[in-house]
């Protein structure tokens, strides 16, 4: 097989990719290792800034999303037992975020590309990319017992962190840098009624606890829990209890509770992979970096480097290379404010016993600062929305 660009990985980067390209007239094809059902069952992102609802609009898989998602215009700050609206329409200067399921997006895409007839591969085995640094990179896979090979142009890595991609690079050519922070967040998704029309994000003497939802009737809540905790050792009454603790007595009293219909532990991280692309490689979305859910970036970020990346190959087969030669740059610059925002709001709303009591008072007088200071609230509602990207 041939196409104009390989796209390794079916998550949101590489679904994005593989519409705008195709509605650009540029043949891709997606290699996936998992099963279209498995990538639909991972429950992950929930919200969705502004430039990310504009895209799927412009790529026409929008209509559900404007049926089914919610619009919010702010977020609660619950601390000392009393919540603060940060109204992010007001500070924001008019933009709102989208609670919208990644898992919903990607069924919305995957649909899209269906639809379109264009081509993806799902179960394949032994993903490998090859020879990127020359003008023929390769792709190879199998599938039902038969070696397959894909000449093309270029291999996008969309393939997540521990993927096949960025472990392809060599290591002299690549730097990283990370931050494991002390803990994990133990999740569970519940077809009860939100607690509250918008997100609660906790900072309590018991550790962090954030409310989200999926639709009026389907909850999803997390709790800050240690990175040697096990699901199985967290019954749903557990859960249950241990997230009302968390919360002020308005919402303790009013949670509804029910049966998990998941649950499940991530561990939080900070990463950066740097250069995003080497030869004919680009890495997209978390192939490159990773964040830590609590600024809620790790999608939108995937989907801003596939903004970019997707100018960069629509301009090259325009007949201009300059978008190929900035893509790591430009991608890099607002992906360093996404990692330093989602590593404060971590600082800012979790429990670090290692860090004392000198760390609590800092945290304490950066949140009153915070609630009490329009800059300061202004500050958390730009990056909240989403940055503006370059023109
Ligand atoms: P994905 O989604 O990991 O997709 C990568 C795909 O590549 C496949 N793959 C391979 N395919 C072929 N060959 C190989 N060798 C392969 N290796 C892997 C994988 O099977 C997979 O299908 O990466 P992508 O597309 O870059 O998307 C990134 C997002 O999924 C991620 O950043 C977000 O989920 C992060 N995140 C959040 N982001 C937000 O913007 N808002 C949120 O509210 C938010 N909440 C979250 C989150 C992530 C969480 N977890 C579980 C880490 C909440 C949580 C709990
Ligand atoms: C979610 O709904 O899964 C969610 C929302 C906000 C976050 C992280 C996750 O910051």
């Amino acid at each position: 097989m041939r196409v104009q660009v390989a796209i390794v990985g079916s998550g949101p980067a590489g679904l994005f990719l593989g519409q705008i390209l195709a509605r650009a007239g540029i043949e891709t094809v997606i290699v996936e290792q998992r099963s279209k059902e498995y990538v639909l069952g991972r429950i992950r992102a929930g919200v969705l800034e502004q430039g990310t609802v504009d895209i799927l609009d412009q790529l026409g898989a929008g209509r559900r999303m404007h049926e089914q998602g919610l619009v919010h215009e702010g977020i609660e700050l619950c601390f000392d037992g009393q919540r603060h609206r940060i109204d992010l329409k007001h500070l924001s200067g008019g933009k709102t975020v989208m609670v919208y399921g990644q898992t919903e997006v990607t069924h919305d895409l995957m649909d899209a590309r269906e639809a379109a007839g264009y081509a993806s591969i799902y179960e394949a085995e032994d993903v490998r990319i090859h020879d990127f640094d020359t003008d023929r990179p390769r792709v190879t896979y199998r599938k039902d017992g038969a070696e397959h090979v894909i000449d093309c142009d270029f291999i996008a890595g969309c393939d997540g962190f521990h993927g096949v991609s960025r472990a392809s690079v060599p290591a002299s050519a690549i730097q990283t840098c990370e931050k494991i922070y002390p803990f994990g967040w133990l999740g569970i998704l519940s077809d009860t009624p939100p607690v509250s029309d918008e997100l609660i994000y906790s900072n309590h003497v018991r550790g962090f606890a954030l409310c989200s939802m999926r639709s009026p009737t389907r909850s999803r809540y997390y709790v800050q829990c240690s990175l040697e905790d096990k699901v199985e050792a967290w019954s749903d009454q557990r859960f249950w209890d241990e997230l009302r603790s968390r919360l002020d007595e308005r919402a303790a009293d009013t949670l509804v509770t029910g049966p998990s219909i998941e649950k499940s532990i991530a561990p939080l991280r900070s990463f950066v992979a740097e250069p995003m692309r080497f030869g004919r490689l680009f890495l997209a979305g978390d192939a490159a970096h990773i964040v830590p859910p609590t600024g809620a970036k790790g999608l939108n970020l995937a989907v801003s480097d596939v903004r970019y990346l997707s100018d960069a190959l629509i301009r090259y087969y325009g007949g201009d290379r300059q978008g190929i030669e900035t893509y790591s740059a430009r991608c890099l610059e607002r992906v360093w404010k996404a990692v330093r925002f989602s590593w404060w709001m971590t600082m800012l709303l979790h429990k670090f016993p290692e860090e004392g009591e000198f760390g609590q008072k800092i945290q304490h007088a950066d949140l009153a600062y915070l609630v009490g200071s329009q800059a300061a609230s202004a500050s958390l509602a730009e990056n909240y929305v989403g940055l503006p990207f370059e023109a």
